[in-house]
């Protein structure tokens, strides 16, 4: 049977259920994923050649990392190509492309700084988002930044953000879509700190700082990302989701929860209703903690696809900004890469392909042995079939079949870096 066929057939199957499977690929494609640039090399950047810092790790030494903005921006093109649909390219300050002899520190980087990116985004239709870095640099000192004691280092790192809100302006105008821009700071303490408050009202000045310039709020979005510890800031984070939650409420930004920042058995799935119930609008990023905030791949596991349907049950596609965050070096990276943003797409076509009315009657009648075995029989429906599909009405390989692709790629371009 052809790739069609076995959709036809599907089909039916799904209307049975009264679900439209037409429907579901028409708003899967026009759903955009904002793709993290820092997959291709390890969170390194291009602005200095010290260590990766904030508590974050990458692991592995898979041969092929991206060294250059022509090698980074190579790889995502072919990403791209693998990949279904119009998406977004999220990057770091710490990708500022300088031109020869050129050079600015974070707290005096400009938009010029990003006109490569913004040309690689205008040619290919795509967004940007933005990130301030407030890692990987000197003036972290004391795994402290915008919380530091020194005012020096506040100011800086302040400046720093100022300086990011102007890019994300620059993007938005240039790109005409909006840039949501994303502050998360590593700050912290490894031991049990003898003063909590004073980091946090420390952190909470200098984002009042940073917010107090003239922007327009239309076109740059301005999100606070939470973190619940580091790799040596195990006790305390300045940044907890307490603290970011009532600060994005109170200041008229958005709150970020990272799937990875919580406590293992927390899951974000959970916190995703509650949280639309209080705020109009909110970001994510989707990743994969193993154990720790290990950022690995994501999966089509079961917290995956349980964050999707709460976006798409919820009916909040338009009130849900969702970016990736993930970072293996052990593997190939575009293959990394790939299969993340695919299974993300999968993990919202199977919530698309979800009876989601029948299966909350079943809750509201108290009818829970029919709602379980529903649940776990859906689980073996073809939804394979529809994906297929989808991938080959937007001339993407279907299946495994991107990965010959990767494959020839890494013999050609990447092993020869
Ligand atoms: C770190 C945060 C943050 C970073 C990126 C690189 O724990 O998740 O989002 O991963 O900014
Ligand atoms: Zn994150």
């Amino acid at each position: 049977m052809t790739t069609l066929q076995r959709y036809e057939s599907t089909k039916e199957i799904y209307r049975k259920l009264g679900v439209d499977t037409d429907e579901a690929i028409r708003k899967l494609e026009n759903i955009s994923i904002s793709m993290h640039c820092w997959q291709g090399d390890d969170v390194t950047g291009f602005d200095q050649n010290g260590p990766l810092t904030g508590g974050i790790q990458t692991t592995g030494n898979y041969p092929g990392k991206a060294r250059t903005p022509e090698e980074l921006m190579a790889d995502i093109d072919m990403v791209l190509s693998l990949v279904p649909g119009k998406h977004k390219i999220n990057l770091h300050a710490n990708y500022a492309v300088f031109k020869e002899g050129e050079f600015a520190d974070r707290d005096k980087l400009e938009p010029k700084h990003f006109s490569e990116w913004v040309g690689f985004a205008r040619k290919r239709g795509l967004g940007l988002d933005f990130n301030p870095t407030y890692f990987s640099h000197k003036m972290v000192k004391d795994n402290l930044t915008l919380s530091s004691p020194d005012k020096e280092v506040r100011d800086f790192w302040i400046r720093h953000g100022q300086a990011c809100i102007r890019i994300s302006e620059y993007f938005a105008a240039e790109l005409n879509q909006p840039c949501l821009m994303n502050i998360w700071i590593p700050d912290g303490y490894k031991d049990i700190p003898a003063d909590r408050l004073s980091p946090r009202a420390r952190f909470k000045n200098s984002l009042d700082e940073i917010l107090a310039i003239d922007y327009d709020k239309s076109k740059v979005i301005v999100c606070l990302e939470s973190k619940v510890f580091g790799i040596g800031v195990e006790s305390y984070t300045v940044g907890s989701a307490e603290f970011t939650t009532n600060y994005a409420a109170k200041n008229g930004i958005l709150s970020l929860m990272d799937n990875g920042h919580y406590h293992p058995t927390e899951m974000v799935s959970d916190k995703i209703s509650a949280m639309l119930l209080f705020h109009d609008k909110l970001a994510l990023h989707i990743t994969r903690p193993v154990r720790w905030d290990s950022d690995h791949v994501v999966l089509l596991d079961d917290e995956t696809k349980e964050i999707a349907k709460e976006i798409i049950r919820n009916d909040a596609l338009d009130r849900v900004y969702v970016g990736l965050d993930f970072f293996d070096a052990s593997i190939n990276r575009v293959a990394a890469w790939t299969i993340g943003m695919r299974n993300w797409q999968k993990a919202l076509l199977y919530a698309l392909l979800c009876p989601h009315e029948n299966l909350a009657k079943l809750q509201n009648e108290d009818r829970m042995t029919e709602l379980l075995a529903f649940q776990e029989e859906l689980k073996m429906y073809p939804a394979g079939d529809v994906w297929n599909y989808f991938c080959q009405k937007n001339n993407i390989p279907e299946k495994e079949d991107w990965l010959a692709k990767v494959m020839q790629y890494e013999e050609v371009v990447l092993s020869k870096r």
